[in-house]
């Protein structure tokens, strides 16, 4: 196993471009003033918080993908920020903004540790290219993109927006889902391919019959023993019971405590790497339930950086 880094890099990614809600852009302020670099400072880690990345360009262009050009400069930056993180040996833990900040966050992981391994947690399959997308928001196709699945032809003139993720290929068999329960027809038949192709795909249906713990075991197992593994956790893999306040919210979700023994799984391997926590939108619920999603999503960070493994 991978040996235990000592630092957490929190970076902020104030995405917003990847779907069409504001206040997704205030997560990594929330976050912060919730007390994240405290609760991973009291966990035997050292807190670099290396603020936030300036996710605005100026340029955007039309397309079937809203705001490529924003997307593709603005990952980009994540990227080289969460590349740098690695670099340092760093925990690289990204605070988002949308679901599209992975497509940097799972690229740098990449490009700094080819072998890392990917833990998709989300209601969402996010592997929609822009051509089969139905909304054309960048948040659900941040693994089509991962996986060489999107032609430049599909891009157009944003094509070279996301030139840098030329070199950049998830292999089916190195990523794993947990907690689909809303996929589009397109995605579906996607699904369906990646798995014949190697990858873990599970639905809530199989925590249903199974248990979380079978689940996450039969995940962890699947992406073998060796490599690092990244989390991209989408807070909307959760029941909006307890995470409402997000933008693309389904019922019938991870209980509290199957997305924290999700999380405490990962720490216990000892290989995860780098987190992602995305999509927590405050604008989008009451005061009470805008403060539980954002204190839930810090809690999950906790319980991912060892919390409760003794
Ligand atoms: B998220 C959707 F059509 N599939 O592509 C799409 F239902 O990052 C939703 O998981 C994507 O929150 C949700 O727009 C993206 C839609
Ligand atoms: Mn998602
Ligand atoms: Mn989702
Ligand atoms: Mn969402």
């Amino acid at each position: 196993p991978l040996a235990a880094p000592r630092t957490v890099s929190i970076i902020g990614a104030p995405q917003q471009f990847g779907q069409p809600r504001g206040g997704v852009e205030n997560a990594p302020k929330l976050l912060r003033q919730a007390g994240l670099a405290e609760t991973v400072a009291n966990l035997d880690w050292r807190v670099n918080d290396e603020g936030d990345v300036d996710m605005q360009t100026t340029q955007d262009v039309a397309g079937p993908l809203r705001h490529a050009a924003q997307i593709g400069h603005g990952s980009r930056k994540l990227m080289e920020a969460c590349v740098k993180a690695h670099a340092r040996g760093n925990f690289v833990l990204t605070l988002g903004g949308d679901h599209s900040v992975a497509l940097g966050t799972v690229s740098a992981a990449l490009k700094a540790r080819p072998s890392t391994k990917v833990l998709w947690v989300d209601a969402h399959a996010d592997c929609n290219s822009p051509s089969t997308s139905p909304s054309g928001n960048a948040h659900g196709m941040p693994l089509a993109f991962l996986l060489k699945l999107v032609q430049s032809s599909e891009l157009g003139t944003a094509s070279s927006a996301f030139a840098w993720l030329d070199d950049v290929r998830l292999a089916p068999q190195n990523l794993a889902f947990v907690g689909l329960r809303d996929v589009d027809a397109e995605e579906r038949k996607i699904l369906l391919r990646l798995r014949e192709r190697g990858a873990f795909v599970s639905t809530m249906h199989d925590v249903d019959r199974r248990g979380i713990g079978h689940v996450v075991d039969t995940a962890l197992d699947h992406l073998g023993d060796d490599g690092p593994l990244h989390c991209s956790f989408d807070v909307d893999s959760c029941d909006p019971l307890i995470a409402p306040a997000t933008g693309t919210a389904v019922r019938g979700g991870l209980t509290y405590r199957e997305a924290h023994f999700l999380c405490e799984a990962l720490a216990a391997t000892g290989r995860l790497g780098s987190l992602d926590v995305v999509e927590v939108n405050s604008a989008l619920a009451d005061p009470v339930g805008a403060k539980a999603t954002v204190d839930l999503a810090a809690g999950l960070v906790a319980s991912a950086l060892g919390a409760v493994i003794l």
